[in-house]
């Protein structure tokens, strides 16, 4: 990891170190309990692409909005969702964020600023686009981030969402992780667009790729185009590489990549690694107090099982209770 200049003092990097394992050990609970039997509905994990919602979301306040997508556990993490709650959605409990009823694929979690997770590709940019309109028209100073994958760039939807933030100059931030995969389809297979600069610069916006491995890279790159989006200066590409370390969703069987590219990535790419090793190498943590922030992340996700294991279920006569259409 380089050495980056950054505002952050030890404490809030170590509490963006903690909040990285958070992440990384509810993906790995939900794993193993979906494993199970005990998770219904398809499970996306963010495993290996945590540092991009932790960079992010320490520029945003929590009235600040996002969109999210299939993959969400970590965009809504990263943006102070309680993990209690989160982990009963996914248990389909009644104390879910949305009382069991979406599970995975479909958690809003309004309270902390998410207007969802949506699993039809792209859907959540123009929603984001969308927020930031009503932002700007009440003369609020609240950003809306996008966040979408590679997979979303052969959506049609989202090219009309960058045009339109683009002219009206919305304070949104269009945030892709370029995970190398859409399902089983390598990016190059399906995105032509390699320059991002000169693409965002089409639509009349600013537009940077960078590496989505090293979180104060991703923390560094976001702050200009989250300022220029409170400041009403219109929306930003941050494109963002990174790598999908588990299969599309748990128990996708993966046969369009070998277990030496998988491990390569773990060993190479790993952001809670790289971060790991800055820290101690900055002297801001040591081996011990290392310790001490995982089990303290490990310990917040065995309350959040044991939570949503001893919440209600929802009762089975008011599944129309929340249908208003
Ligand atoms: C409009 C639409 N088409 C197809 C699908 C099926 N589908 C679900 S996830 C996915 C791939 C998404 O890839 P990407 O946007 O790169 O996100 P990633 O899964 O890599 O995070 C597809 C095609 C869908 N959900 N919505």
């Amino acid at each position: 990891m380089s050495k980056i200049e950054t505002d952050l003092s030890p404490e809030i990097q170590l509490e963006m170190l903690k909040t990285m394992l958070k992440i990384r050990y509810f993906e790995m609970t939900a794993g193993s309990l979906y494993k199970r039997g005990l998770l219904k509905g398809g499970v996306h994990a963010c495993i290996g692409q945590e540092a991009i919602p932790v960079g992010i979301s320490a520029h945003l306040r929590t009235d600040d909005y996002i969109t999210s997508t299939h993959r969400g556990h970590g965009h809504h993490i990263a943006k102070g969702a309680d993990v209690k709650r989160l982990m009963a959605e996914l248990m389909g409990k009644e104390t879910g964020y949305c009382k069991g009823r979406g599970g995975s694929m479909h958690v809003a979690a309004f309270e902390v600023g998410s207007l969802g997770a949506f699993p039809i590709v792209a859907a959540g940019v123009p929603c984001a686009v969308g927020a930031a309109f009503s932002m700007m028209h009440q003369g609020k100073d609240q950003v809306a981030v996008a966040y979408f994958g590679d997979g979303a760039l052969g959506q049609g939807t989202i090219y009309e969402a960058f045009n339109l933030a683009s002219v009206l100059k919305l304070p949104v931030v269009f945030v892709c992780e370029n995970n190398c995969f859409a399902v089983s389809t390598r990016t190059e297979a399906t995105v032509a667009l390699k320059d991002i600069p000169s693409f965002a610069a089409s639509f009349g916006f600013t537009g940077v790729r960078e590496n989505g491995q090293d979180v104060l890279n991703v923390y560094k790159t976001a702050r200009a185009a989250i300022t220029r989006a409170r400041e009403n200066q219109g929306p930003t590409l941050l494109y963002f590489d990174t790598y999908r370390f588990e299969g599309h969703y748990f128990g996708e069987p993966e046969i369009y990549r070998t277990r030496e590219e998988v491990q390569k990535s773990r060993d190479e790419l790993d952001p809670i690694d790289i971060f790991s090793a800055y820290l101690l190498d900055a002297g801001m943590m040591n081996k011990q107090s290392r310790d001490e922030i995982e089990i303290s992340a490990r310990a917040e996700i065995e309350e959040a099982i044991e939570f949503a294991k001893q919440s209600p279920d929802p009762n089975p006569e008011e599944f129309a209770k929340y249908v208003y259409a």
